[in-house]
C-alpha cells in the first residue's frame, strides 16, 4: 500500500514519527479498500438477487440472517482498533510528550504575510525579548529587543530553518497577522500558526537534506527518464531541500509563502552556528 502511495506522489518520509504515521495511513487505506470492495460486491449481489422480475411481491419479513450484523460489528472493531490502538497513541505523543532532553533544538517560528521568521535562542538557550514597537519589516521582522542581554546571541533568519539530523526539534509557532499553517510534508508535520497563541510542535528529522536529495534523485531517475519528453521533466520536481509550505490560504501572496528546511549533520550544523554567531556580535546592527 505504501509503495502505491509513493507511486502516486506521496512524499518521502524523513521523521521518526512519520514512519509510524504512514504505517497507520496504510492500515486505514487497507480497511477502506476492503470495505469498498466488500460493500460494492454486496450491493451488486443485492441488485441482482432481489430484482423486480424475480420478486414481484415484497417480502415483509426481510432478512433473517445475522451475517450483516456480524460484518458490521467486525468493521466497528477494526475501526476502534485503528483509533485506540494507533491514532490516539500517535497523537498523544505529538501533543503531550514534548522533548525535554538537553539535545532538543528549540526554535521560535513566527509566520507573517508572507514569510517565516525563525528565531534561535543562541548559546545561552534563552530567547531575547521581542516587542511590537521594535518590529521593522526590513531589518527586524521579529521585533527583537536589542537592549536585552539575552538577545545578544540570538540568531534570526527569514524562510531558512537550519536543523541538525537525529535530534528532537521543538518549535514554538505563532503568527503576526492572520492564520497560517506550518507544513513540512516529508516530516509529516502540519500545524496552524494562530495570532495571539504560541503553539508547540515537535519532530525528529532522520534524513539530512543531502541524503534525501540522493534518495529522491535515485528513486525518480527512471520515472524522469520515461517522462522526459523534449527535455522537460513532466511534473516531476527536483528535490533541493525540505520546504515549509503554508497550508492555509492566508492572502494574495499565499502561494509564495515558502520556507526551506536545511537538515544538516551535527558538524554542518555547528559550522552554520559558528558562522552566524560572530557576525552578530561584531556588527550588532545587521538585523
Ligand atoms: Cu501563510
Amino acid at each position: 500500500m505504501l509503495e502505491l502511495f509513493h507511486y502516486l506522489g506521496f512524499p518521502e518520509v524523513a521523521s521518526e514519527h512519520g514512519q509510524r504515521l504512514d504505517q497507520m495511513l496504510s492500515y486505514v487505506h487497507w480497511l477502506m479498500l476492503i470495505l469498498f470492495v466488500g460493500w460494492g460486491t454486496y450491493f451488486i449481489y443485492v441488485l441482482f438477487r432481489f430484482r423486480a422480475s424475480k420478486n414481484p411481491v415484497p417480502d415483509r419479513l426481510g432478512v433473517k440472517s445475522k451475517a450483516s450484523s456480524y460484518a458490521e460489528a467486525g468493521v466497528v472493531l477494526a475501526e476502534v482498533a485503528l483509533i485506540v490502538g494507533f491514532a490516539m497513541p500517535l497523537w498523544a505523543e505529538r501533543v503531550n510528550e514534548f522533548p525535554e532532553t538537553k539535545d532538543t533544538v528549540i526554535v521560535r517560528v513566527v509566520a507573517e504575510q508572507f514569510a517565516w521568521n525563525v528565531h534561535y535562542p543562541g548559546p545561552d538557550g534563552i530567547f531575547g525579548r521581542t516587542n511590537i514597537e521594535d518590529i521593522d519589516l526590513q531589518n527586524n521582522p521579529l521585533g527583537l529587543d536589542k537592549t536585552d542581554p539575552n538577545a545578544m546571541d540570538d540568531i534570526t533568519t527569514v524562510n531558512q530553518l537550519f536543523l541538525p539530523v537525529d535530534r528532537p526539534v521543538l518549535i514554538y509557532l505563532s503568527s503576526k497577522d492572520v492564520i497560517h499553517s506550518f507544513g513540512i510534508p516529508e516530516m509529516r508535520v502540519k500545524q496552524d500558526a494562530i495570532p495571539g497563541m504560541e503553539i508547540p510542535l515537535w519532530f525528529v528529522p532522520t534524513i539530512t537534506s543531502n541524503d534525501m536529495k540522493e534518495i529522491v534523485d535515485e528513486k525518480y531517475a527512471d520515472l524522469r527518464a520515461s517522462r522526459n519528453i523534449r527535455g522537460k521533466d513532466k511534473g516531476i520536481k527536483k528535490f533541493q531541500t525540505y520546504e515549509i509550505a503554508c497550508a492555509q490560504l492566508c492572502g494574495m501572496g499565499h502561494y509564495s509563502m515558502r520556507g526551506f528546511v536545511n537538515v544538516l549533520t551535527q558538524e554542518e550544523f555547528d559550522e552554520w552556528l559558528a558562522k552566524e554567531l560572530p557576525t552578530l556580535s561584531d556588527d550588532y546592527d545587521i538585523w
